[in-house]
């Protein structure tokens, strides 16, 4: 028995499939036998069919075909796209390459753990293709084994500045592979200390065992970069990126990686952002500092990741012309066109920085001639730290669909970064990931749901939160309907009901500061890191019109102009861009005053409800979760309650309005 849980790769006995003869024989068309993926797809259906159904497949490697080189974004989801048929009275996975017939099989794992039928799911050929082709998972996890926001113990790849590779390693490998996820940046952005030791001796055999299981699941390795090396590792006294000697540091430095870890992929980038060293120490540019890089790193087919999050953390709570919401566009918009066709600029879902409810990013629709890759967060920083249930899928859903009205038919945000809109050479989606060497590997047990969802949606764009919500439980948790139903009204409206309870109507924020967790409604508002709410007696929000910071029009049309007018703009948003009367009436009939006071006592009793409900299924799932889910509910409600009772007591004594409904507000 391993001392952590396997989640979706349980495999606990099944009844549906039993007799299903087509079982027995399966066929990788255009698989090559002793290609490591292939083989460790053999392993995996092999033992994921004993367990759930005694069956021992047969399997047979034919029509062996050479994989595309992976040169582009395109290449890597033509290898990736598979095949599943029933055919000769077994089943067939064909794929140009053993990543696509390793998607393949957890196709056909997934089908059985569900209890689907596989004939019916077979009956006609089913055939996937990536949604997108970077499908990613950022770690934070620093090499003390520390896990920068991390909410679910200590990081399972570091512990004392040493790399751990170990049998949790591949069951991580073989755990996300089967989602759908093909990238991972083992790494904390912030590389520091040791971390800043990766790309030297000290760690290459590690970093070559690590990349070698990661390569067996068609997972290539990234690692974060520090942007200062040449200073830190280098010894010497400059990073500017126009600077020949460091140029030819970092040739050899290149040369060096790339040997010493044949499986690395490329690397993710923080510069210039919050304290981190950039090109702009050296007034040089953002694409000086990506493009040096990138130039280098091109010969090893490798990919630089440079990410967006750029900007002033130093603000004057006084400046009101200073707008972080504009920074990311500002920085790095007018250089649209110069990044090189390895960079790839890594966006933030929104303008700010992970909140419950944010606005698009507007370089996402901006940016027209430049690699782009959304970057969104599974660790629950601003929503819960994996304490409170916050199924995050249908959020995902929102930013994935969101026309951006960019030009032509194909102007949504999935249509960005899958690569389509703009014909891009490489683009895709990542996510801050949720792990740590907890049992669970989450913290919360639900919030494995984020972990499986993210990928699963990643893989497939066209998935349904239901649909992900409704494998995860019935793999990891329960077949049995009526858990499945329950846990399904547990997990659903939970990031709607955690949004009500917390800051409202867009504002975001109003978090204890430094640990983020727990309110605090003033927190942040005299600090330095230029997130506010502008509340005084009169009103709330920040004015991002054109008569404010001007922010709004950074969208395209009609969404500038939408988001400009205080009666055009959602209300869900409305305080992001408007700084409004207490009295203002919104979409909904309600003034904002009321509306605070509503969705905070609302917010505070649907999450009671859900533990409720959550308690209704003692006795029905494993002892170990109710337990652990029924300890993080009793925290969750203690949370909502000191969210209800902070933010509606300092809005009634800020703005000395009653509520109508003359509730207890202290
Ligand atoms: C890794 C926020 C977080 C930081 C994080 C940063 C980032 O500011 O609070 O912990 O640093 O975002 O995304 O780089």
């Amino acid at each position: 028995m391993k001392d952590y849980a396997q989640l979706w790769l349980d495999y606990k006995e099944k009844r549906e499939n039993k007799d299903c003869e087509e079982l027995k024989r399966f066929t990788f068309s255009g698989a090559d036998k002793e290609d490591v993926i292939v083989k460790n797809a053999s392993a995996e259906l092999t033992r994921g069919l004993a367990a759930m159904l005694s069956i021992e497949p047969v399997i047979v490697c034919a029509d062996t075909a050479v994989p595309l080189e992976e040169t582009d974004g395109e290449a890597i989801r033509d290898n990736e796209e598979y095949r599943i048929c029933i055919k000769d009275g077994g089943i067939d996975i064909a794929a140009k390459s053993g990543k696509g017939i390793l998607y393949g099989v957890f196709d056909v794992l997934r089908t059985v753990a569900v209890e689907k039928s596989v004939k019916a799911e077979y009956a006609e050929e089913k055939r996937v293709r990536p949604s997108e082709p970077l499908r990613m998972l950022n770690h934070w996890d620093n090499m003390d084994g520390s896990i920068e926001r991390g909410y679910s113990g200590e990081s399972f790849f570091y512990e004392d500045n040493e790399i751990i590779v170990d049998e949790r390693t591949k069951d991580y490998a073989r755990l996300i592979a089967s989602t759908g996820i093909n990238a991972v940046v083992i790494n904390n952005v912030n590389v520091k200390q040791a971390a800043s030791y990766m790309i030297t001796d000290r760690y290459f055999a590690k970093l070559a065992e690590l990349g070698e299981i990661f390569a067996g699941y068609g997972i290539g390795l990234f690692l974060s970069l520090n942007y200062a090396s040449t200073i830190e590792i280098g010894g010497m006294d400059s990073a500017d990126p126009l600077d020949e000697g460091v140029i030819a540091w970092w040739k050899d430095k290149m040369a060096e990686v790339f040997k010493k870890i044949p499986t690395l992929k490329g690397f993710l980038v923080k510069a210039d952002s919050e304290g981190r060293p950039g090109p702009f120490t050296y007034g040089r540019t953002q694409a000086d500092g990506a493009n040096m890089l990138a130039d280098i790193a091109k010969q090893y087919g490798a990919i630089i990741i440079w990410r967006c999050f750029v900007y002033n953390c130093r603000q004057d709570w006084r400046d009101r012309k200073t707008d972080r919401a504009r920074a990311g566009y500002d920085n790095f918009m007018p250089m649209d066109g110069d990044y090189h066709d390895n960079v790839i600029l890594q966006i933030k879902n929104g303008p700010m920085d992970f909140q419950i409810r944010e606005p698009i990013s507007p370089l996402l629709g901006g940016l027209k001639k430049t690699n782009q890759m959304l970057e969104v967060q599974i660790a629950q920083e601003y929503t819960g730290h994996q304490i409170d249930v916050c199924y995050l899928i249908p959020m995902f859903k929102e930013i994935l669909g969101f026309k951006t009205y960019c030009g032509g038919s194909k102007d949504s945000v999935a249509d960005i970064i899958s690569g389509e809109t703009f014909g891009s050479r490489y683009s895709g989606i990542a996510a801050v990931t949720n792990t740590g060497n907890d049992f669970n590997w989450t913290g919360n047990y639900l919030a494995g749901a984020n972990l499986y969802g993210f990928g699963r949606l990643a893989f497939e764009n066209g998935l349904s939160a239901e649909q992900i919500a409704e494998e995860f439980v019935r793999m990891s948790i329960s077949g049995d309907k009526e858990v499945v139903d329950t846990i399904m009204e547990i997990l659903l409206p939970s990031r709607e009901i955690y949004e009500r309870y917390t800051s409202p109507l867009g504002i975001g924020w109003m978090v204890t500061p430094a640990t983020h967790y727990g309110c605090s409604v003033d927190g942040y508002e005299y600090d330095r890191w230029g997130t506010y709410h502008r509340a005084d007696h009169l009103g709330i929000g920040v004015d991002r019109t054109d008569k404010g910071t001007g922010y709004a029009l950074l969208y395209n049309e009609p969404n500038a102009s939408m988001y400009n007018s205080p009666e055009d703009c959602p209300d869900e948003l409305v305080l992001f861009f408007h700084h409004l009367p207490y009295t203002h009436k919104l979409h909904s009939g309600k003034t904002v005053i009321q509306h605070i006071y509503d969705t905070h006592f609302e917010g505070y009793e649907e999450a009671k409800a859900l533990a409720a409900k959550w308690d209704t299924l003692k006795g029905r799932v494993d002892e170990e979760i109710f337990e652990n889910v029924k300890e993080r509910f009793g925290l969750q409600l203690v949370n909502a309650r000191e969210w209800c009772d902070q933010v509606n007591s300092y809005f009634y004594r800020k703005s000395g309005i009653e509520d109508e409904k003359g509730r207890q507000i202290w």
